[in-house]
């Protein structure tokens, strides 16, 4: 595996302070290294640096629309530099806002993608939809061709042009989820798997019907979308908006393990890890060291053990 990592270290997707120093815990728990243990090149492009806006007025209910707008269209940027080079592309978040630029980034560079969002909430919000005001509750709602009629202008918002179809996107986790945006999904017959579905089928059968679903037609490259927050608060408690009765840690690994096998995981966010919302040294480690852990599972490391082709045996 050749993987490009990038920092992305932006809060204001939402309103808590803390998430931005995401990037660098995640490498100062010995990501990079930890790659490189199992065999992959790794290259890290550093963490984006985001200009400050001022006069950042809401648009309606929506916070913040320009210096989310102007985050994600350098994002986009990056991503997609870091996929021309060849890379798999693991973007460090920093807020779920940034799956706008990082799936546009993506899917600039591949043309045709698929993604599997992991998460609490399913972040589908519109603009008008939205009771929080918060982008990171919407990056979905702007990347989804069949929702456009219903998105309003946003300044800083005109270089995005969706770039999935209601059909190229699985949800897994969901028990958060605003009636406006399960409304969305019932009305476009989006694929998701709620943590009741996977109470009920078990979480080898929710990752079978997922790349069931995704690769219906052709084999399209795999965007995973990792929000933290999918894990039961209680393995990974620093997040923003922490929802009881979430994956298990093996549910969570589990998915990363079986994308992996799919040899067509393209990109990987992992978002919305916030050490100011631990309480503890424990809590914050324990949250920090489940983004690495999942990351790793990502290309390749498994529970079953692993050994390289030559390794030979004293
Ligand atoms: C809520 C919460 N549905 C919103 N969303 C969160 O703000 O739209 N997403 N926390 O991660
Ligand atoms: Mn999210
Ligand atoms: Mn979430
Ligand atoms: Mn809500």
């Amino acid at each position: 595996h050749s993987v490009g990592i990038i920092g992305a270290p932006f809060s204001k997707g939402q309103p808590r302070d803390g998430v931005e120093g995401g990037p660098d815990v995640i490498r100062e728990a010995g990501l990079v290294e930890k790659l490189k243990a199992q065999g992959c090149s790794v290259k890290d492009y550093g963490n984006l640096a985001f200009e400050e806006v001022t006069n950042d007025e809401p648009v309606g209910n929506v916070k913040r629309p320009m210096a989310v707008g102007c985050a994600n269209e350098r994002l986009s940027a990056a991503v997609r530099a870091i996929k021309l080079d060849g890379h798999t592309s693991v973007m460090l978040g920093g807020d779920h806002s940034l799956a706008i630029g990082s799936i546009l980034g993506h899917a600039a560079a591949k043309t045709d993608i698929s993604v599997v969002w992991v998460d609490a909430h399913a972040d589908i919000n519109t603009p008008l939809t939205s009771h929080t005001g918060n982008i990171h509750g919407q990056p979905v709602s702007f990347l989804i061709r069949e929702l456009q009629s219903k998105i309003p202008v946003l300044p800083s918002f005109s270089w995005i042009k969706p770039c999935l179809s209601a059909k190229d996107i699985v949800y897994i986790g969901l028990r958060d989820v605003d009636p406006a945006e399960h409304y969305i999904l019932k009305l476009l017959g989006i694929k998701a798997f709620s943590v009741s579905d996977v109470d009920r089928l078990g979480i080898a059968k929710v990752m079978e019907q997922t790349c069931d679903h995704l690769s219906t037609t052709v084999k399209k490259p795999i965007h995973l979308s990792y929000d933290i927050d999918a894990l039961d608060p209680s393995i990974a408690p620093a997040t923003g908006t922490p929802v009881p009765g979430g994956l298990t840690y093996r549910e969570g690994l589990y998915i990363t393990e079986h994308i992996c096998q799919t040899g067509l995981l393209s990109a990987v966010d992992m978002v919305e890890v916030n050490v100011k919302r631990g309480r503890t040294e424990d809590e914050i480690g324990n949250t920090v060291s489940a983004a690495v852990d999942l990351i790793q599972s990502c290309f390749g490391k498994r529970r079953e053990g692993n050994h390289s082709a030559d390794y030979q045996m004293p």
